[in-house]
């Protein structure tokens, strides 16, 4: 990276930094402060952005030095921070589209689970894999991920539901952030489902959770936070609070799948632990709303899942309206949302949740950022920050909704390295 000559975004049509919010989530109005700039430049240096502004300021700061600068024209084009997705299993082998065709014909995803498919069927195939198929597989899924304009992903484990491929899928998710150009987050989910071998005795899984996986996992500093899937016929609001209670105390910080399907008290929960997120949200309350906006727990929201599950979304607008502060995420995964899409995520957070084109954005960028404990280092188009930048064929943030289920990215550029040039790998 040293010898990299510098890059300078020119001419941007729309340039969106969203600055100003590397401190805490923005919420409510706030998230529609997204910080335009018209004829937006920016300058990137060693892995890090070092100015933006409009072309006229950033040539004035850089005069002397234009010539040495590799210059991207963007004229007619919008350029954001590159975008962040929260809330992915896309460490996983295997393929679940017999499942998708089942549900089609009136079969729910919980009566496929519990005969023995679903999150089963992939911890079968996943704990089958050897690492470099894993690793194989993930990787063409973050090469996807990169072309639709998405720097850092959030990886989460329990495809393996034993110590020993807990931690096979947790090693490949921390081998893809070390080689792949989008960097990966990792956070422990064994308590994603009961495996089969424990059917008879969800407790004793519980307790092998806490007292053989939390540990190696925290000592072997594979993951930061601790997620556990709270749905009736899963893991119980008790056992969930026992859960991310032992992960808490190994430094693990505290996610939940909450309300999915029906109304549990995940969101409450949530808000009662201070979690840092509480995910899905279909099925909330308004109690439940009300806590997490007071205790500031992130609700990550995620349509696709309510659409390829054939469910009413989450009420975002709602949430939002309320001071919850709102990330959107894709939620990769082979059963529920086989996608990489965050764009269509966006456009579905418009079309499905009643929310804006800048709050969709802001959703996908500073508040995703803050959900994987990254709000200083991403998220936004500030000096200091990495240079992770996505520009997409739109003329502006309006047009990325409006011209919706298309992929509009033209070039992606991660710690300083442009990644995707018009629209391909690099
Ligand atoms: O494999 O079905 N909801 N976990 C909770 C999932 C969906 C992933 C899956
Ligand atoms: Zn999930």
């Amino acid at each position: 990276m040293k010898n990299q000559p510098p890059l300078w975004i020119r001419h941007a049509s729309q340039l969106v930094t969203l600055a100003g919010s590397s401190a805490a989530p923005l919420r409510g109005e706030a998230m529609e402060q997204l910080q335009v700039i018209e004829d937006g430049s920016v300058w990137l240096e060693h892995g890090v952005i070092q100015l933006a502004g409009t072309d006229e300021e950033v040539a004035e700061a850089y005069r002397d030095r234009l010539d040495e600068a590799q210059a991207i024209d963007a004229s007619g084009k919008l350029v954001t921070p590159g975008l962040v997705d929260p809330h992915t299993h896309h460490v996983y082998a295997g393929s679940r589209e017999h499942e998708f065709n089942l549900r089609l014909q009136g079969a729910t995803y919980m009566e496929i689970m519990n005969s023995g498919g679903g999150i089963h069927a992939t911890t079968s195939a996943t704990r089958a894999a050897d690492r470099d198929t894993l690793f194989a597989e993930s990787s063409r899924r973050l090469d996807q991920f990169l072309l639709h304009g998405v720097t850092t992903v959030e990886a989460k484990s329990g495809y393996g539901l034993t110590l020993e491929a807990e931690l096979k899928q947790l090693e490949v998710a921390a081998l893809l952030n070390e080689r792949h150009p989008v960097d990966v987050v990792s956070t422990f989910m064994g308590a994603h489902a009961v495996p089969r071998e424990y059917k008879e005795d969800p407790e004793r899984f519980v307790d092998c959770v806490i007292t053989e996986m939390v540990p190696e996992v925290a000592r072997r500093k594979l993951a930061e936070f601790n997620d556990v899937f709270c749905e009736r016929g899963v893991f119980t609001p008790e056992q969930s609070r026992r859960i991310l209670e032992a992960g808490l105390e190994w430094g693990l910080l505290p996610k939940i799948h909450a309300d999915e399907i029906e109304p549990y008290g995940g969101s409450e929960l949530a808000a009662s632990l201070g979690a840092v997120s509480a995910d899905h949200l279909l099925k909330a309350s308004d109690q439940g709303i009300r806590m997490m906006a007071e205790a500031g727990v992130i609700a990550v929201l995620l349509p696709g899942t309510a659409f390829f599950l054939l469910a009413e979304s989450a009420n975002g607008r709602k949430m939002i309206d309320a001071g919850v502060p709102v990330a959107l995420s894709t939620d990769c995964n082979p059963g529920s949302s086989p996608t990489v899409s965050l764009p269509l995520i966006m456009n579905l957070g418009c079309l499905r949740m009643g929310m804006t084109p800048a709050e969709v954005l802001a959703a996908t960028t500073i508040n995703a950022a803050h959900e994987i404990g990254r709000g200083k280092q991403i998220g936004s188009i500030e000096p200091g920050k990495k240079a992770d930048i996505t520009i997409f064929d739109v003329p502006n943030y309006l047009a990325l909704q409006y011209r919706y289920g298309v992929n509009h990215v033209h070039s992606v550029i991660k710690n300083g390295a442009v990644v995707v040039r018009e629209g391909r790998l690099a």
